[in-house]
């Protein structure tokens, strides 16, 4: 593609995303035609006749980018980023842009479906559809008792309405299980920031990209799954080391001065292997240790059984890498470790991010500019889910155990504290599997996808066509969860409700209403405030009218807690604020007034544990439940594809610009040797298995795959069919990323 034509042809005000778009158009796509003015990128005011413009914020991924959108006649034409809005200044990636394409759809739910007797979704009114909600759940309850009956939420609503849902589901209809697609995401990460930290607090702010002086990517791939993120490393004027451990050689690690391509799941000992090398070098920061972290002892003798000698081949790393590695860390002024999916989605995965925690610990690279050990969110609001989805935390992540939280809630809510439950949820493959043993029955989803996109596809499938009654409750009419419901609940989407999300740097921004859902679609909220009508608990959420009344709601319940928000004024300021990041009390609005721009935690030292002090957690590394064999020689690994997919593709396969720039079909990345081995050329057709599962694509041959691995985007409907469901034993998120596979040319 000719990039000079590309950047002659942008608008000026699309002139932030071009190396973006020259990124992917270089890794992705050849044919790549940008038409400026006909599929959204030339939306730029200039060409945009608008009689009104309000803000909003993006509700795709967790950087949570600050959009304007421009109206006429009250409803959204156009969008361009914020320039003003302290994450994104003024950048968009190519879906924020196409936010507003992909709500025109021939698929989108526009009324509600209920299966018939011959087994055909058919269109009911919202009347019949709600009755049959109600009757047939509470004919379930009755016959198997009340927690037969679950749900499963997401990242990917407003966080009033996961309050909503949360506190409807469980203290409302009395579901004892309920949980979330952000088990499949960040569950990992919530388990080992609680256990070192004493809460789930990610500590950093955006402007700690530009402030260190060195940066630690593990399993991290953020050109393409948070490009604005990856933008603000860019204006890092402090020539920064990047440091990036990723057994592909992907956009990030290209553009990294130390790329550890280590073998895959050997992330733990390779950290313990720094960590020593750390330690060895004299590079410890012990003023700081004494101060605030406990466990420096344990942590000393465990890593020194991983000297740099002993991991090397275990990585496939050499022995000078990992002590450069270590030394860069170690000397930095400011150094700042950051992970994603790559930690998360690992059956060590919380060993592995705390053993991300204890270097920055160890280094004193905590609370100060450009510092911190940064787990980077994936769903636009999936904090929002952590922190108030009723699932597995007690809402505003309370516990169910503790007497004071349920008395706490039981008050500000003015229910009675006896229809709190006791003890948390199962957690999601545990709902999976009490449909296999005929404990739950009934289960109502929620803006997630799981016949796409859970670990072992078929097997989850199976289950969900097991249940006597499945509920859907999404924006599209097509998708393929939506294909097994009994009952379809049509949304509305982004654009046509309004609600916070809490962005990867806990803000909460805020997003609009801009635009009328199609049909009879509603917004969750409203789909909510029916069901608690017709469930007959309407008195329980007299006072849930609108979004805005359940945040006043939600401050109430986040007073005391790490992520108290009691002191602020309401959405207009968050809107007036650019976002504000939690925690704003009552107090700091009395002390300081407005809120900054941006605050990062711990700058004091003290944490959230009980004694104030962080923790330093070790454990030992455990085996690769599923290795390459001689049958299965392969591993398999999936991730995301493109900076313009998302996810399981109902969203972003509806913009015809975002189709341009990534590959329609189902492909695998292959190492060269392993093509030559296997007789198969660039775009050839291959068929991949697993013990679970056969699936054909095309080859495309590259060399940032190592041999004996292969790569598989996360986005298309088969990729899911061959991994292994196997999970992290403290978070019980799955292990996406390993599994055992054979190639075969077709
Ligand atoms: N365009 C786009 N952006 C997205 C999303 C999307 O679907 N599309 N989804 C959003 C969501 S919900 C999430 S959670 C984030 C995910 O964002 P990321 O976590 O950055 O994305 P992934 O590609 O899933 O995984 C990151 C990297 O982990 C590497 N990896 C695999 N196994 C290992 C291992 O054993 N060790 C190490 N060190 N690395 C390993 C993979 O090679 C991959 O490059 O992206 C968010 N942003
Ligand atoms: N192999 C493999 N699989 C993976 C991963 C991987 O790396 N590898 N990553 C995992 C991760 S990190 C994640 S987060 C999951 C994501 O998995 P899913 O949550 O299943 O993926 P989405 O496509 O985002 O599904 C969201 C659904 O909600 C609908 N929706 C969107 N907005 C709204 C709304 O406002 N209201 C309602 N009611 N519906 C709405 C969409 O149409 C879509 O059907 O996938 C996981 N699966
Ligand atoms: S980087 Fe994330 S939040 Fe920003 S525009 Fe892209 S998808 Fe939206
Ligand atoms: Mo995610």
């Amino acid at each position: 593609m000719n990039q000079t034509r590309l950047a002659k042809d942008l608008p000026a005000i699309a002139r932030p995303l071009l190396p973006i778009l020259q990124r992917i158009s270089g890794s992705m796509t050849r044919e790549l035609v940008l038409e400026p003015g006909r599929h959204g990128l030339g939306l730029s005011p200039r060409t945009l006749e608008c009689d009104a413009t309000t803000t909003s914020v993006c509700g795709f991924c967790a950087t949570g980018c600050g959009l304007q959108l421009h109206l006429r006649n009250h409803s959204a034409v156009g969008v361009t980023p914020n320039v003003d809005y302290p994450v994104n200044l003024g950048m968009a990636c190519p879906k924020g842009w196409e936010s507003l394409r992909v709500l025109e759809s021939d698929d989108r739910a526009t009324e509600p479906l209920l299966r018939d007797a011959n087994g055909k979704l058919c269109s009911v009114t919202w009347h019949t559809a709600l009755i049959t909600f109600c009757e047939r759940l509470k004919k379930i309850q009755h016959r198997y008792g009340k927690a037969s009956v679950a749900f499963l939420s997401t990242g990917q609503i407003a966080s009033e309405e996961m309050a909503f849902l949360g506190a409807l589901a469980k203290f409302g209809m009395g579901m004892q299980h309920g949980d979330g697609n952000t088990r499949q995401c960040m569950a990992t990460a919530v388990t080992a920031y609680k256990e070192s930290f004493g809460f789930d607090a990610p500590p950093y702010t955006y402007s700690d990209f530009e402030a260190s002086d060195c940066m630690v990517f593990v399993g991290a791939n953020p050109c393409i799954g948070h490009p604005i993120m990856w933008e603000r490393v860019l204006r890092n004027r402090n020539q920064p080391e990047i440091i990036v451990l990723d057994p592909r050689r992907t956009e990030t690690a290209m553009a990294s001065s130390q790329h550890l391509q280590l073998k895959p799941k050997t992330d733990l000992a390779l950290l313990y292997a720094i960590t020593h090398e750390i330690i060895q070098q004299g590079l410890v920061d012990y003023p700081f240790v004494q101060a605030h972290a406990s466990g420096f002892e344990e942590l000393r003798d465990h890593v020194a059984r991983f000297p740099a000698t002993y991991v090397s081949a275990q990585c496939g790393l050499d022995v000078p890498t990992i002590q450069r590695a270590a030394r860069t860390i170690g000397t930095a002024k400011a150094c700042s470790l950051w992970w994603t999916m790559g930690v998360n989605q690992s059956y060590e995965g919380v060993r592995t991010a705390q053993a991300i925690i204890n270097i920055a610990l160890i280094t004193g690279n905590i609370g100060r500019p450009g510092t911190g050990a940064n787990s980077i969110t994936g769903q636009c609001n999936a904090m929002g889910s952590r922190l108030w989805s009723n699932t597995t935390n007690l809402i505003g992540h309370h516990q169910f155990e503790v007497e004071a939280d349920r008395a706490k809630v039981a008050e500000v809510l003015g229910i009675p504290v006896a229809a709190i439950p006791t003890s948390g949820s199962w957690t999601y493959e545990r709902i999976l599997e009490g449909i296999e043993r005929d404990e739950i029955k009934g289960l109502w989803l929620i803006a997630t996808n799981p016949a796409h996109s859970w670990i072992g596809q078929t097997e989850c499938q199976r289950l969900l066509s097991k249940l006597e009654f499945l509920v859907v409750q999404d924006m599209y009419a097509s998708t393929e969860t939506v294909r097994l419901a009994d009952l379809v609940l049509p949304a509305a989407g982004w654009g046509e409700k309004e609600g916070t999300f809490i962005n990867s740097e806990r803000r909460y921004g805020l997003h609009k209403r801009v635009r009328n859902a199609p049909g009879e679609a509603l917004a969750d909220f409203q789909i909510f405030r029916a069901i608690a009508k017709y469930w007959g608990v309407e008195d329980m959420f007299s006072q849930w009218t609108t979004p805005e009344a359940v945040f006043k709601i939600m401050q109430h319940l986040s007073a005391g807690q790490a992520c108290d928000i009691t002191g602020i004024h309401g959405y207009e300021q968050i809107e007036r604020c650019n976002g504000i990041q939690w925690p704003w009390t009552r107090l700091d609005d009395e002390q300081l007034g407005a809120p900054e721009k941006e605050r990062r935690l711990f700058s004091d030292g003290h944490f959230f544990t009980t004694d104030g002090r962080a923790r330093l957690i070790v454990a030992d590394v455990t085996a690769m439940p599923e290795p390459p064999c001689d049958e299965f020689p392969w591993l398999l690994l999936t991730g995301r594809g493109s900076v313009s997919q998302w996810h399981t593709q109902t969203r972003t396969s509806k913009s015809p610009m975002l189709r341009k720039l990534y590959p329609q079909n189902c492909y695998a990345e292959l190492n060269p040797r392993d093509a030559r081995e296997l007789g198969i050329e660039n775009g050839e057709g291959l068929r991949v298995s697993s013990r679970r599962g056969s699936i054909q694509v095309r080859a495309q041959i590259t060399p940032s795959v190592r041999s004996r691995q292969v790569f598989i985007p996360m986005h298309y409907p088969e990729t899911n069919q061959l991994t292994l469901p196997h999970f992290d034993p403290y978070s019980r998120q799955p292990s996406y990323k390993n599994c055992a596979v054979r190639l075969e040319r077709i």
